[in-house]
């Protein structure tokens, strides 16, 4: 008999293309050796191009997921992705509430507040964020925004480095205990990408290099299923977001074209047998 691993779960959309959401979430989760469970909360009909359709799930399906997985099987993290909308996300922060998952309790919440997808379609109405500001990201143990989702939550412009700490400040207001905030869309022209790690009282700069590719698709998500891996096997956050880092390096050096759009980040590098 085996023993049982870790359990995290993901709280997203689907992607029929199979680069992005819940289809990155669970690579990342079994490539990072814990056990993926998921609630749906939405179906996107997606190829590497387009987005052509988005079909949200009834939130008391997706309460009904998350309270079932944990009346049951147990989960040590969790995180979110599309949400989709105002009744999602007050069923998710619902559901977390009676789960114990996330509001600084044990069981550690990654927000990624997705929005929209790489080619700029809607995954989250405009209406949620203030659901988003208001009744998730004061839940969440970390919140990962890249600079697209800064600029919707919090109104800032970040185009300096000084202007990323700025937002860091003012995201951490809302509640969270840890804001990381992307510095993919920084300074594009340079060979260097700085992440920011804020917890209230000390940034941490967290650079890595910036590869010359579009197949990026699907990597905010693997970013923050790392993170909630390694938080599930009890990584302290800082920990488990440096982890993270040098797990997406890997994971956009071994992205692969695939369409005619943008292909997927690989986050199954670590259980090829490439060496890194
Ligand atoms: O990468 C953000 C994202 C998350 N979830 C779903 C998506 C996308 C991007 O396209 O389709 C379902």
């Amino acid at each position: 008999m085996g023993v049982t691993p870790p359990r995290a779960m993901t709280i997203a959309g689907t992607d029929s293309g199979g680069g992005a959401g819940i289809a990155a979430d669970l690579r990342t989760f079994a490539a990072c050796g814990v056990h993926g469970c998921l609630a749906v909360c939405a179906v996107t009909v997606q190829n590497s191009v387009e987005v052509s359709g988005v079909h949200p799930i009834p939130p008391s399906v997706v309460a009904g997921q998350i309270l079932s997985v944990a009346g049951d099987i147990g989960v040590q993290a969790a995180k979110t992705g599309m949400l989709a909308s105002t009744e999602i996300i007050e069923a998710v922060a619902g559901a977390c509430d009676k789960a114990g998952i996330g509001g600084h309790g044990p069981v550690p919440l990654v927000i990624d507040p997705v929005a929209a997808s790489m080619g700029g379609d809607p995954l989250l109405a405009d209406s949620a964020l203030d659901a988003m500001r208001t009744l998730l990201i004061p839940r969440a143990t970390v919140v990962t925004p890249n600079l697209d989702e800064v600029r919707l939550l919090i109104g800032l412009d970040v185009h300096s480095r000084d202007a990323q700490y700025q937002a860091a400040t003012v995201l951490h207001r809302l509640g969270p205990r840890y804001v990381l905030v992307k510095g993919g869309h920084l300074h594009e022209d340079t060979d260097v990408c700085v992440d920011l790690l804020y917890d209230g009282t000390r940034f941490t700069e967290l650079p890595g290099p910036r590869f010359k590719t579009g197949n990026t698709h699907g990597g905010g998500d693997s970013m923050a299923s790392a993170i909630t891996a390694r938080l599930a096997c009890g990584s302290s956050v800082p920990d488990a977001v440096a982890f993270s880092k040098r797990y997406m390096v890997a994971a956009v050096r071994h992205s692969y074209p695939l369409g005619a759009g943008h292909g997927p980040v690989s986050a199954l590098w670590r259980i090829s047998t490439d060496p890194v």
